[in-house]
């Protein structure tokens, strides 16, 4: 027998930047068990590396993902549903310490979606379809879609969305706020790339304390403000503790450009 030891999952590390590449071109990057344990993988060993500042999450031309695996989830019942330990890996995208880029190229559908939700900031090629058509197949988001959606969109066009299934463009999910920028086919990943190295040049620690503060601003466990803005505070103070706030600072006041060292 032979066995297809293609991985579903490349990453490279380029300079600052973990590039992680989806790569099950002939399912269109639909989001298997095995894919989803390689990205897994591939996010703890970003996050082991203090070199990597910054996470590029990518697939194809054609496709970024058209979901989970519709065919491994299939036959099951909601017990076999609720058993499956999936989510926590969908949770690793999420709460990642360090800054995420999905770069969107052809189809993000379903958990497609649902996982370049997951990372901080998205960028999408002009030929980008996106939606959550789960209600077309009889189930609904379950992996952060409706709550993600509800939050990027409000209710209306949440559920507009999320009740029709239909597919968005790229320019329409950037007038709605869903993605951050539409760039031409040809260099969606270059851009990607490159935003990455901007983000990872900034001093690491402001960067990573800005993300939990940002998070927990939107987090239900910090439903009202002054919890969040008290994390804000502290998290601001603890960074007069760095080498990199005294180097941030002294070097505008000398007019020099800064050397930050995650420290
Ligand atoms: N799953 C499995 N295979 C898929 C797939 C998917 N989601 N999407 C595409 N493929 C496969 C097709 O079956 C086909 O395989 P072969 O027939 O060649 O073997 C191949 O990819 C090419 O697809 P098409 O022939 O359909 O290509 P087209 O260009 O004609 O159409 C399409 C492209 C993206 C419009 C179409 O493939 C499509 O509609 N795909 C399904 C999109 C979809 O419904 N996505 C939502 C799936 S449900 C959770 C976590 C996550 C989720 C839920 C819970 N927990 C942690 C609790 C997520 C759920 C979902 O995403």
């Amino acid at each position: 027998m032979i066995l297809d030891t293609k991985p579903s999952v490349i990453f490279e590390k380029k300079g600052a930047v973990g590039l992680i590449t989806l790569n099950r071109p002939e399912a269109l990057n639909a989001l298997s068990h095995p894919l989803m344990d390689e990205l897994e993988k591939a996010m703890d060993d970003c996050a082991a590396d203090s070199a990597v500042r910054a996470v590029v999450l990518s697939g194809s031309q054609k496709a970024f993902a058209a979901g989970a695996d519709i065919s491994e989830m299939e036959g099951l019942s909601s017990k076999e549903m609720r058993l499956d330990p999936h989510l926590s890996r969908w949770d690793k995208v999420s709460t990642f310490p360090k800054p995420t880029i999905a770069a969107i190229s052809g189809y993000a559908l379903g958990g497609g979606l649902e996982l370049a939700l997951a990372c901080d900031l998205r960028i999408a090629s002009e030929t980008a379809v996106l939606g959550q058509p789960e209600i077309l197949i009889g189930v609904m988001p379950g992996a952060g879609g409706t709550v993600r959606l509800a939050r990027l969109l409000g209710r209306a066009k949440a559920l507009e969305i999320l009740w029709t299934g239909k597919k968005i463009s790229a320019r329409e999910a950037l007038e709605l706020g869903i993605i951050n920028r539409v760039v031409p086919a040809e260099s969606f990943l270059d851009e990607a790339m490159k935003w990455a190295r901007e983000i990872a040049a900034m001093p690491p620690l402001a960067v990573m304390a800005i993300k939990k503060s940002v998070l927990s601003a939107l987090s239900p466990d910090y439903p009202d403000h002054p919890k969040a803005l008290k994390l804000e505070r502290e998290l601001f103070y603890d960074l007069f503790d760095s080498e990199d706030q005294k180097e941030g600072m002294k070097a505008f006041i000398e007019k020099r450009k800064p050397k930050f060292r995650g420290k």
